[in-house]
């Protein structure tokens, strides 16, 4: 079985973080791990507090995990601060580890600051560089610019993060007028089609994408196709979303297709 390490921040709640990644993880047929580099109390309603683990917790995690199991692939999601990410960069390139996708986090869809300030250029500097693919939203793909949202110079923007170092960009479409993802390799741009659920749960559909997209890189499949399959399984999360769960936003349901008429 492939093997494919998360490397994020636990949602208490379970809709996002971590525990989505581990869900996506099962969800495409491997075996999940994972660092856990921060906390949060969090529901559905909103993040209550956050609290950062010494960056050495997280690399402890990894030299552990890798050294044993090893690892397909990576995804990074909620680093919270520069020193993470910094330690972070620092052992996926010690470790040589393959196909890694960055998912640069940093607001929640309550608002929540999940990225101190601060660490903007940490993440351009050290991670995007190591990063196989890295895949903002269009909200973050702008404010890593330091520019406001406009769908009209997306093409630009990802041209921009591309010249950072990544071999792919992938701006999801979750936050756009067409829905689509944009896919820039450095030749060219695909627009990555997908439905668009009107459901309010989208709680965790960024992190299903970004651990479905590192799964079916880990499963030999290229960044294209990857990037495809990876956007099915995000949607799919959100349609089968738990509106039942929780008083805020519900939380998607990665499982939700495969779990159909079992138990509930
Ligand atoms: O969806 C981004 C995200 C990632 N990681 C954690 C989160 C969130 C959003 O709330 O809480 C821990």
């Amino acid at each position: 079985m492939k093997r494919v390490m998360s490397i994020a921040t636990s949602d208490s709640g379970a809709g996002a973080g971590i525990q989505a990644d581990l869900k996506a993880f099962l969800r495409c047929g491997v075996y999940g791990t994972n660092a856990i580099v921060a906390t949060t109390a969090q529901s559905t309603v909103g993040v209550t507090e956050i609290y950062a683990f010494p960056p050495q917790v997280a690399v402890e995690q990894i030299e552990t995990v890798v050294s044993d199991i090893g690892a397909d692939a990576v995804k990074t999601g909620m680093l919270f601060n520069a020193g993470i990410i910094s330690a972070i960069a620092g052992t996926i390139d010690r470790f040589r580890l393959p196909n890694v996708v960055v998912d640069p986090v940093m607001i929640a869809e309550s608002g929540a600051v999940l990225l101190q300030p601060d660490a903007v250029d940490t993440y351009k500097n050290e991670l995007f560089p190591l990063a196989t693919v890295i895949t903002p939203n269009i909200n973050e793909a702008f404010a890593l610019l330091g520019e406001k949202p406009d769908e009209d110079l997306v093409k630009d923007c990802a041209v921009t993060l591309y010249s950072l170092g990544p071999k792919a960009v992938i701006i999801t479409g979750g936050h756009t007028a067409s829905g689509a993802d944009l896919l820039y390799d450095g030749k060219k741009f695909t627009g990555i089609e997908g439905p668009v659920y009107k459901k309010d749960t989208t709680h965790g559909a960024g992190c299903t994408h970004s651990s479905a997209l590192a799964c079916f890189l880990a499963l030999g499949f290229d960044i294209e196709e990857a990037a495809h399959r990876a956007r099915v399984v995000a949607s799919e999360a959100v349609l089968y979303g738990l509106d039942e769960i929780g008083a805020g936003a519900g939380p998607v349901h990665a499982l939700g297709r495969i779990l159909e008429g079992v138990g509930g």
